[in-house]
């Protein structure tokens, strides 16, 4: 084994470190905090030329010059007054500067007026979001497969191990503050999921429960939220589609949501934690198989639940398994009374995501709509299932970008069960059927029959929705419905095409 040598820029500056064969994951971190001339606390992150972030580890794959690394140094903890020493040291000496060059009518030269609006705009770059990129928020485009790509530098760590990384990173960028732009951008369905890694899509998750008062409003400690939210993400599991990254999705929805019908001012504190909590817990455990499958194999989940909505009530018991332990217990400073609110609310948000149940839960929305009172219990409860509904299937409200790679997750998904039920003899869906689901016209049709019906409802009843969720889902319709004609159109040609070979062959 020989030396390394890393090319990257920091700071402007070309700059190499070489890493001997049996250096330590410390020395590595010496070296790069150096050339950076980082505090300690910094958080370094390391890209490659196509802005894929690098482990900055042993492990680190040697380069080339003209394929330097970037290192880019991100926010430091903002107890520490909120910019870098440099930038102090730097604000003091123009102003000695300042007091010993100013010109005769006491104005500042323009050396003097070009170095304060470069610190200007740098104390501006520091504050902006731009230079948060330990936020992830501009990572190359595409980059959908970040943990899969951020791991290929990492020998495979067990689970286990994987999970305390994510739960240390967490931690330790909790105490950081997120900026303005990220918190707003947190309550729009604009929001790109596919920019974050999982600890800080924990971050955020503890943004979302700190944003609407629900420690200060029901007594929970910081730490025993950290802990619950870092439970919640270790039972999901790790599959195409309904892993911790739609749990995220579908809670950050919510949270749009909220915002964006200003359901603070209608609706309880404690029904927003019902809604938010069910949210983030609908999916616990998912297996990648779904109710037709658990009770046509006879699974466990279907045995124990009779073959009633299986998955969503072993959603909800892993949910309340995991607030069983007293320090993930969100609610244990909640009264008796407030406790059976909770759980009651939970029970009938997350087993109102049974698909199987979505026409009488939309029937029965449709027929309150009108006269819809937000005083009246029953109508609160049937709309906190609308909006779990919403929340749960609304990828198509997302800017495309965003919303393409979850068709193809899912439909990832569901080729696996479709594959295992033709191995074990079962029942095959043709929606999951890998032989006959065309990603065009599976989508039309569930956009057509499922979304657009739910959604258009919901927006009678809040009519901002219309410009958020219902316009992107129509355009979302528009796009499948012209891939649809398009490959249809493909395949006439072609069949016309190979009859005309065909006829062609006979002359
Ligand atoms: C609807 C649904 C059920 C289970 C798992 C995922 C989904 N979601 C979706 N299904 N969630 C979002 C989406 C989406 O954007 N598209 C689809 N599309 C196709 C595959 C589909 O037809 N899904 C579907 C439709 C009805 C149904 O039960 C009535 C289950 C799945
Ligand atoms: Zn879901």
């Amino acid at each position: 084994m020989t030396t390394k040598i890393i090319h990257f820029t920091v700071n402007g500056a070309q700059e190499t470190a070489e890493l001997e064969p049996d250096c330590s994951a410390a020395d590595v971190k010496d070296v790069f905090w150096a050339a950076a001339e980082a505090e300690p606390d910094h958080i370094l992150k390391l890209y490659s030329v196509d802005g894929v972030v690098l482990n900055i580890s042993p492990l680190l794959e040697a380069n080339s010059r003209d394929s330097s690394y970037r290192l880019e140094v991100v926010a430091s903890d903002p107890k520490s007054v909120g910019m870098p020493n440099e930038l102090e040291a730097m604000e003091h000496r123009l102003q000695q500067l300042e007091g010993r060059v100013l010109g005769e009518a006491g104005q500042p030269r323009g050396a003097v007026c070009d170095l304060t609006s470069q610190v200007e705009s740098f104390k501006k770059k520091l504050e902006s979001v731009k230079h948060l990129s330990w936020m992830g928020l501009f990572k190359e485009d595409g980059d959908h497969q970040l943990e899969a790509s951020r791991k290929t530098s990492s020998s495979p760590m067990s689970a286990q191990q994987e999970h305390q990384q994510v739960r240390r990173k967490f931690l330790n960028m909790s105490s950081l503050q997120v900026t303005e732009e990220v918190r707003e951008h947190l309550k729009t369905p604009t929001f790109d999921n596919w920019q974050w890694e999982e600890a800080e899509m924990l971050v955020l998750l503890q943004v979302i429960f700190t944003d609407l008062d629900f420690l200060t409003a029901f007594h929970i400690r910081l730490d025993v939220l950290q802990n619950f939210l870092f439970q919640v993400f270790c039972h999901y599991n790790n599959i195409p589609f309904h892993n911790f990254r739609h749990c995220f999705c579908v809670t950050q929805m919510m949270y749009g949501l909220i915002w964006l019908t200003d359901l603070k001012s209608k609706v309880s504190r404690m029904d927003l934690l019902v809604m938010l909590t069910s949210a983030l817990c609908h999916d616990l455990d998912h297996p990648g198989y779904n109710n037709v499958f658990q009770i046509n194999a006879q699974t466990d989940l279907a045995l124990r639940y009779n073959d009633i909505s299986p998955l969503e009530n072993h959603h909800c018991a892993v949910a309340f398994g995991i607030m069983a332990q007293p320090e993930c217990n969100i609610l244990k400073n909640l009264s008796s009374d407030q406790y059976k609110h909770i759980r009651g609310g939970m029970i009938r948000c997350i087993l109102a995501t049974d698909m199987a149940r979505h026409n009488e839960i939309l029937h029965k929305f449709k027929s309150i709509q009108p006269v819809f009172n937000f005083t009246n219990r029953e109508h609160k409860e049937v709309l906190m299932k609308i909006m779990m509904k919403v929340s749960d299937i609304s990828n198509e409200a997302r800017p495309m970008a965003v919303a393409e790679p979850w068709l193809d997750c899912l439909l990832q998904e569901f080729f696996n069960q479709s594959d295992t039920e033709k191995l074990k003899g079962l029942p095959v869906a043709s929606f999951m059927d890998r032989d006959k689901v065309s990603k065009p016209s599976s989508q039309t049709g569930f956009i057509r029959f499922v979304l657009l019906p739910l959604f258009t409802e919901i927006t009678k009843l809040f009519p901002c929705l219309e410009e958020h969720i219902l316009e992107p889902v129509r355009r979302a319709l528009d796009f499948y419905s012209d891939l649809e004609r398009a490959s249809k159109q493909e395949e006439e040609e072609g069949r016309s095409s190979s009859a005309g070979a065909a006829g062609a062959a006979l002359l």
